[in-house]
């Protein structure tokens, strides 16, 4: 497990006080697609050295990316948008096939093993100031992980 990127972060507003937060962003990949698949999931491991929540994320190879749950539900696998992921401070929080994820819909072309997708995320302190980093991850094939199959919404 690489640290990939430990960015420190500032305050949108450079008027305001340096409000800092400190993000992990450990080991992001994105599973790769096949030909006319249209939405994927990109998994990573996340910490904050303070309470910040993940808001928001895009990318360039995406028309729309969300914040998914995935979960049992009556037996049956379902993905729920997240409006928000809080991050407590110091705590890892795993997204990971078959639990929280970062889905990209609206793909714009097939992802394939050795590409590297930038994803921008953005971050949201207790005070409400939002601040963005961007990762590139790298994607893995289709099969890299066994997990449920996560291609429909
Ligand atoms: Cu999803």
């Amino acid at each position: 497990m690489n640290i990939v990127r430990t960015l420190t972060l500032a305050a949108a507003l450079a008027a305001a006080p340096a409000a800092l937060a400190q993000v992990a962003v450990v080991d992001p990949w994105v599973r790769g697609t096949v030909a006319a698949q249209k939405s994927t999931g990109a998994f990573m491991q996340l910490r904050s050295a303070s309470d910040v929540a993940l808001v928001g994320a895009s990318s360039p190879v995406a028309g729309i990316v969300e914040i998914h749950e995935m979960k049992m539900d009556g037996g049956v696998m379902r993905m729920s948008a997240v409006r928000k992921l809080g991050l407590p401070a110091g705590k890892t929080i795993d997204l990971k096939p078959g639990g929280y994820h970062v889905m990209l819909m609206a793909l714009k072309a097939p992802l394939s093993e050795g590409d590297s997708v930038p994803i921008s995320l953005t971050f949201e302190d207790k005070d409400g100031r939002a601040s963005t980093i961007v990762v590139n991850a790298p994607v893995k094939a289709l099969t890299a992980v066994p997990a449920p199959a996560h291609t429909r919404h």
